[in-house]
Order: structure tokens, then C-alpha cells, then sequence
């Protein structure tokens, strides 16, 4: 009633810490008014509570799907407080004021996502209508009413009513939590409505990516730039993996470029069956072994590039233990065999307790990261001018492809081993990309030169004499300047050649490999990485 006794209108499914809340308001002098579960709940606690119905003189209705939608329960939390005709209209039909509205939301997410699935009608009663309503009502009435949608908020607010001065800052940033809840659920169902009409392979898809801004950083590329990290909701939420979920364990904050480099890095090595280290520097992999031995791919893996390795990212996709911290922490740069190679970020799935230890004792600034393998990414998004690129993400790997080999001389069993270790090494390089590799191990790459066969040189001078018999990789076709590339990996002694093949030119590139007796194939895919 309007007795004017302080009153909380609570409405929540997710009851963590509810008796806790309805405790500390109880103490504070409010009536606390509920919906069925939450009353339930809040009384099993020893908490006295009003039920709704009590207020809106209705049963809850229509199996739930009308419980709060009544003008005793709107007008309570719209009226504003300083408007005459607005209290007087509520005196005048009895409604009671509520200054504080706790609520939070159906689980639709959660539901539509569980293993198993749900039907598309358990998926519509689970579209919340009467919380929202609660929520954006409250929210808009913050100057009045507290609007509380998170369970980590409630001992600040409790605190915050106990204090009793009026903090519209507080206030402020609460009503934007509480649109931010609303937004990321209505995009949630917007989706999942787009699934069931469309079919969920159907691209392109409907998305309102529902992000929370997990941190500030320092800067971005550059110091004179302000930057923000954030994370996709919808994909943390079934604890998809990838970069943004990793758990930091040691180091300095990372930065823009540390999360773009340590993406690359994990993105790579996670590709990768066998034991794997991975080298990334300015997102490019610039070192790649797989070994049984993980020291072994450790040392190659730097040993391909040591100069860019210094100061880069190293990626792991096996444990990190006691020995291998160790092998990390003093490895000596194979350009003067004595510096002790400097990494900006070591990237692995799992350490164990000694392993951790050792590697936080080779510097104060190391960045250690564990992260989870991300198998949700598929769509990917790019920005450019006023809007976004979207595709699937490049997930074909060799097994998917068949290197269909075009020249005279086939390749031996483990030439073609080195071709498809090459092709999934230079996958993961900027365009246009060469990697020339060999038994499990990369040599040499060239990346991001404006034409390919500047890619082609920069390989092979990282490779140096070891490209000979040696597998090439091309991420797409080599076109006009076939004569350039193709005869020069060709004079240079490469052993074979994988690229996608389609050029108007294929049948230069295939007579030259005649020529030299190298073998060529054709992968019909092309890895294009822009
Ligand atoms: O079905 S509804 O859309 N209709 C309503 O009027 C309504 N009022 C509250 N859903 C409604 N709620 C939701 O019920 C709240 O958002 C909350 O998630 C849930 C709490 O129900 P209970 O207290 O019975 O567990």
C-alpha cells in the first residue's frame, strides 16, 4: 500500500545470494514485494515478504506469462517523485512507491544454448516480457530507483542505501548496467529467432555481438592512442576459449599488440596435432616446429628466426613443466649464443606448479598465459569505414584438401608430410605468404610484401642452405611473375611446391618443375590472409 514505507520490488531467477539481499533490505526497514519463486525463496530464508498478487489484486496469469505487468507495479516505479500530479494520481489509486527493483532475467541464453537443445516453443516461453518491463521502467526512473540486475552489485548497493546520501553517479552507472542486461538479452533472442527461420547454417547470419568491456588498456597500437579490451558474451558464456577468456598468471597488463600478437600465436599452435611451439612476432609466425620432444620444437622454433623470435610471443600447445620453464627461461639467442632470449608473452593450455614458478623467475614483465583452445570463433568480424566484415573463420586444414600433384615427379612420403606442415604454417601468415619447411619444421617465411615473390626471397634467405629439398608453401597462385618465383625456388634446390593452382599461368609454373624434376601441387584451396 501507499503507507509510504520504503518498498524493493525483487523478481529474479537466477537466486544467487538472495537471502543475503532480502536480509540486508529487510534490516534496512524495506518491504520487500516478490513474484512466486522469489517469494519462496526469500521466505525459506526467514525473510517477510509481500507476493505481488497481494499488489496488483490479480493471480499470477496466463502460466506466468503476466505476473508484474499491472499499473500497481508500474505506476510504483514510474511515478517520478517530484512531479505533483504524479504522487497525487498514485495516492489517489493506493500504489506504494518502490525505490529499489532487483531483477534479473528468464535464462533464455542458457536455455537455447544447453546441450541437447529445446524446442522452438520452450524457447518462446522462455523470452522474458514482464522483467524486461521491470528493468527499463526502473532504469529510466534511476533518479528514484535503484535498478539492480547483478548479483556482484548487491553489497555495494546495500551499502550504498545504508550510507543514505543520493549518488546519481551510482545511480547512473547502474541504469546502464541495467540496459546493457536488457540489450545483450533482446540480441540473444533476435538470433535465435533468425536460427529458426533461416536454419542456422545460413549465412549471413543476424548478430548484435553482445560485448562487455572486460578491460582498459593502457593504450593501442601506438602510445597516443586510447584503447579498450572487450569480450564477446555470448561465446564467454559457454566458455568457448580463445584469447580473450586466457587467465593471466603473471606479468605486466597486456597490451593492444600483446592481445593481437598472443592470438595469432594461439591460433596457430592450437592447429597443430603434434607437440608445437610457435614463435609470433607482429602477428606473423616466424617460427614453427613440431617435435615429440617439446624442447626440441622449443630450440628449432626460435633457432627459424632468432632475431624477430627476441622480443616475440611463444606459443605452446602442451603443457609447460618444470623442464621445459627451464629450457625457456635460459635458452641463449642462436645469434650470439649467450643473450638469454626476451619474450613478451609465453602462451600454453596448461603449467604445471613448478613449471609456473620457474617461468615467473625469468622476468618481473613476462606475461604467462593459459588459455583454452577456441573452438566457437566462427564467425570472423573485421571493421573498416562505417562498417563490418564478416565471414566464416578459415578453419579447412590439410586433411581437408587433397595435394594433387601436377608435375612429373611425385613426391616422397615425407616430402608431402613437408608440404602439408608448410601449408598449414603459412596459413596463418599475412599475405602474401611463403613458408618453405621441412621435416616438421619451419625454415624460412616471407610475409606481407606487396607482391609475392619479394615473399618468396625473404624465405629463402631465412632458410639459407637448408632450403634445399625442402617443401614451399605459396598461400595462393603464383601469377604473372611465375618465371620469378617458381624457376627461382626451383634454381635454389626446393624439393617441392604446394600452392592452390588457377592461375592462367599454371601450365609455365608446371613445365618449369618438369624442368628441375621438382614436384608441384595443387591444393585447389588458397589461404588468403589480408
Ligand atoms: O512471464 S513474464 O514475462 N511475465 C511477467 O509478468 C513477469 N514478471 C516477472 N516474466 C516475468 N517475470 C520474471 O520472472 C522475472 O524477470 C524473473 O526472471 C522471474 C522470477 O520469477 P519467480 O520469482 O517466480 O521465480
Amino acid at each position: 500500500g501507499s503507507s509510504g514505507k520504503k518498498q524493493a520490488l525483487i523478481s529474479l531467477s537466477d537466486k544467487r545470494d538472495l537471502a543475503s539481499l532480502g536480509n540486508g533490505l529487510q534490516e534496512l526497514g524495506y518491504t520487500i514485494v516478490s513474484t512466486g519463486g522469489t517469494a519462496s525463496t526469500l521466505e525459506n530464508a526467514g525473510v517477510s515478504v509481500t507476493k505481488v498478487e497481494k499488489l496488483t489484486h490479480f493471480p499470477e496469469m496466463l502460466d506466468g506469462r503476466v505476473k508484474t505487468l499491472h499499473p500497481n507495479i508500474h505506476g510504483g516505479i514510474l511515478a517520478r517523485r517530484d512531479v505533483e500530479h504524479h504522487m497525487e494520481a498514485l495516492n489517489e489509486h493506493g500504489i506504494g512507491t518502490f525505490d529499489v527493483v532487483v531483477v534479473n532475467l528468464y535464462p533464455f541464453y542458457d536455455k537455447v544454448t544447453a546441450p541437447g537443445g529445446i524446442s522452438f516453443e520452450d524457447g518462446i516461453e522462455n523470452i522474458d516480457i514482464g522483467g524486461p518491463a521491470m528493468i527499463r521502467a526502473a532504469a529510466k526512473n534511476h533518479k528514484d530507483v535503484l535498478i539492480v540486475v547483478d548479483s556482484e552489485d548487491y553489497q555495494a548497493v546495500l551499502e550504498y542505501l545504508k550510507g543514505g546520501k543520493s549518488d546519481q553517479q551510482f545511480r547512473r552507472k547502474l541504469a546502464w548496467k541495467a540496459f546493457q542486461h536488457v540489450a545483450a538479452y533482446d540480441s540473444a533472442v533476435s538470433e535465435w529467432l533468425w536460427k529458426q527461420t533461416e536454419g542456422k547454417e545460413k549465412f549471413p547470419p543476424s548478430f548484435t555481438v553482445p560485448v562487455e568491456l572486460k578491460s582498459s588498456l593502457r593504450y593501442g597500437e601506438n602510445p597516443h592512442q586510447k584503447a579498450a579490451f572487450y569480450v564477446d558474451k555470448s561465446l564467454a558464456e559457454v566458455n568457448a576459449g580463445g584469447i580473450a577468456t586466457a587467465i593471466q598468471h603473471h606479468g605486466k597488463e597486456m597490451s593492444y599488440n600483446n592481445y593481437l600478437d598472443a592470438d595469432a600465436a594461439w591460433n596457430c599452435v592450437s592447429e597443430f596435432e603434434n607437440p608445437t611451439c610457435v614463435v609470433v612476432k607482429h602477428t606473423n609466425p616466424c617460427g614453427v616446429a613440431s617435435r615429440d620432444d617439446i624442447l626440441e620444437a622449443y630450440r628449432l622454433a626460435v633457432k627459424a628466426d632468432p632475431v624477430s623470435a627476441f622480443g616475440g610471443i611463444v606459443a605452446f600447445n602442451v603443457e609447460v613443466d618444470e623442464v621445459l620453464a627451464r629450457e625457456i627461461r635460459e635458452f641463449r639467442s642462436p645469434t650470439d649464443g649467450e643473450t638469454r632470449m626476451f619474450y613478451e608473452i609465453v602462451v600454453a593450455p596448461k603449467y604445471t606448479a613448478k613449471g609456473l614458478e620457474v617461468l615467473k623467475g625469468k622476468s618481473k614483465t613476462l606475461r604467462i598465459l593459459e588459455a583454452k583452445k577456441n573452438d566457437q570463433g566462427k564467425l570472423s568480424l573485421r571493421q573498416v569505414g562505417g562498417g563490418w566484415l564478416a565471414q566464416d573463420s578459415d578453419d579447412v586444414t590439410p586433411e581437408d584438401i587433397s595435394f594433387n600433384c601436377v608435375s612429373d615427379k611425385t613426391p616422397t612420403e615425407s616430402e608431402l608430410a613437408d608440404a602439408k606442415f608448410a601449408w598449414l604454417c603459412v596459413k596463418h601468415v599475412k599475405s602474401n605468404a611463403i613458408v618453405i619447411a621441412k621435416n616438421n619444421c619451419m625454415l624460412g617465411m616471407g610475409s606481407g610484401q606487396p607482391n609475392r615473390v619479394e615473399s618468396l626471397r625473404i624465405a629463402f634467405k631465412k632458410a639459407g642452405e637448408e632450403a634445399k629439398g625442402a617443401a614451399l608453401a605459396s598461400d595462393a597462385f603464383f601469377p604473372f611473375a611465375w618465371k620469378d618465383a617458381v624457376e627461382e625456388a626451383c634454381e635454389k634446390g626446393i624439393g617441392v611446391i604446394a600452392e592452390p593452382g588457377g592461375s592462367i599461368r599454371d601450365q609455365d609454373a608446371i613445365d618449369c618443375c618438369k624442368k628441375y624434376g621438382v614436384s608441384l601441387l595443387f591444393t585447389n584451396v588458397r589461404h588468403f590472409r589480408h
